[in-house]
């Protein structure tokens, strides 16, 4: 076997002060494949992570009969958080298996249809706020976004009204969320040892952590209250449905995680996935322009359309505009695996039992396999005959296997209904001459990205 590929590494501290942190650390790693391959190693005072970013490796670690989801030390502080809810549970904790079984149908295609008209209903409240805006003052779009993901999971999942569109600044929860993920992160990030001296802010994560589960478990004291023993919602399948295998319902501290999960997993990545589609719908005016001939073939030009839930199915163009924006910025952009056994990949790179593997989906989506200039955003890579001809580890931005994310269906029906609606209605005005930025947490988004908007008039 061979060495797998690094840089020269500094004893002790490894390759700490060669990776920027924050804002850059994602970009740079993306290159790092251009120079070292698609597959390397860094290390980072004690810790070593092999990340991999190409199609041949990716394919082959997909095999679930040789690797599984692995934690990697960012996952395991989260636990602190989500503890065994399904984002951060260990594949092998018997709380993973249960929950995924009893939640599984709550996120079939055809369970959306049960979410539609939640779904459309804070579409209008956002539409509400920009009919407002428009001509007026511009708006912050990843910031819109977010309200709009963030009150549509509530809703939909625990039918619990977060009121995002009626406040100024963003709902205590998420400034609670963001801040208590960003620590865990730079947890991960710091000199061993050193995370020991931050009092206060070890302080402000417990405090931001009080503050999300006393909702939670006001949440759930709610719906206990209220006697209702439904299971159309999220909350209701985890209450009141028992687990075939095991004839028993999850149970309250499991709830808990799992409600703070899906209120994390449900809302930022798909926020971010509007917000870069909308980034490309404005810099793509031909793109635009197909976007909106789809919407008015189904809608006409009536001021307040009424999409069904059949209608989202045949947005199949505004689904390929979001495919592409999730292929050049996956808004979750690495997941990573671990070997069952010692083994050997690529064919001569020795790996161990358990070792953190980490997929690098934007470089695995920038792979040769996708074609010259593989940096040009073009919807047609998702034609339907092109999806049939495309190698099926090449496109990932869900993860993979068992562990693959349980809210795909959800976050593309809220996503495609939404940017159906906003191009139906409005002319998208590039006031900034915006350049992207991509601004990096737990998740990625255009960093200060902000549009004015006109209505759009009848042959605009
Ligand atoms: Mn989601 C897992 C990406 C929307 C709930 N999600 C994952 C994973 C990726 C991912 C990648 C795998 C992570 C890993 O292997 O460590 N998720 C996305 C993207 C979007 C998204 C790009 C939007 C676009 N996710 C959503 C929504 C929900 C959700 C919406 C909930 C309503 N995701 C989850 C959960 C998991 C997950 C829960 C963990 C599933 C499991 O391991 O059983």
């Amino acid at each position: 076997a061979q060495a797998i590929p690094e840089r020269p590494a500094l004893p002790l501290i490894g390759h700490a002060l060669g990776i920027p942190r924050g804002a850059d650390g994602l970009g740079h790693l993306v290159n790092e494949v251009k120079d070292l391959g698609p597959v390397f190693k860094i290390r980072i005072f004690g810790t070593e992570t092999v990340l991999v970013g190409g199609l041949d490796l990716v394919t082959e670690l997909s095999d679930e009969t040789r690797f599984r989801k692995n934690l990697h030390p960012d996952l395991v502080e989260i636990r602190r958080l989500g503890g065994d809810g399904l984002f951060t549970a260990f594949s092998h904790e018997a709380n993973w298996q249960k929950a995924h079984d009893i939640l599984m149908p709550a996120f079939s295609l055809g369970a959306m249809r049960g979410y539609h008209a939640t779904m459309l209903r804070v579409a209008r409240s956002l539409i509400a706020k920009w009919d407002a805006a428009a001509a007026e003052r511009p708006v912050d779009v990843p910031e819109d976004m977010t309200r709009l993901t963030f009150d549509t999971i509530g809703l939909c999942g625990f039918d619990y009204d977060f009121e995002s569109f009626r406040r100024d600044e963003p709902h205590p929860f998420v400034e609670a969320m963001s801040r208590a993920l960003a620590f865990t992160q730079a947890k991960g990030e710091s000199i061993p040892g050193t995370q020991l001296f931050k009092w206060k802010q070890a302080d402000q994560f417990r405090k931001d952590a009080a503050l999300m589960t006393d909702l939670v478990d006001e949440v759930i004291r709610q719906r206990k209250a209220s006697g209702d023993t439904s299971t159309d919602d999220l909350l209701g399948r985890m209450l009141h449905t028992r687990d075939a295998a095991t004839g028993e319902p999850l149970d309250d501290v499991n709830i808990r995680h799992q409600v703070i999960t899906f209120l994390i997993a449900g809302h930022e990545t798909t926020s971010g996935a509007l917000s870069f589609a909308l980034y490309y719908l404005t810099k793509h005016p031909e793109v635009l322009a197909r976007a909106q001939a789809e919407v008015d073939g189904l809608w006409g030009d009536t001021d307040t359309p009424e999409p069904e839930y059949g209608d989202i199915g045949k947005l199949t163009y505004i689904r390929q505009v979001l495919n592409e924006s999730l292929r050049l910025w996956p808004t979750a952009p690495a997941f990573a695996v671990e070997p069952l056994e010692d083994t050997v990949i690529g064919g001569k790179y020795a790996v161990r039992k358990g070792e953190t593997l980490m997929v690098l989906t934007p470089a695995l989506h920038r792979d040769p396999a996708w074609g010259e200039n593989v940096e040009l955003f073009d919807p047609e890579r998702f034609t339907p005959e092109q999806e049939e001809a495309r190698p099926v580890h090449l496109f990932k931005p869900f993860g993979n296997g068992e562990r693959a994310c349980i809210g795909r269906q959800f976050a593309l029906h809220e996503a495609t209904l939404l940017l159906g609606l906003l191009v139906h209605r409005y002319r998208l005005i590039d006031h900034t001459d915006y350049e992207l930025r991509v601004k990096q947490s737990l998740t990625i988004k255009p960093d200060e990205f902000t549009l004015k908007l006109a209505r759009r008039t009848s042959g605009e």
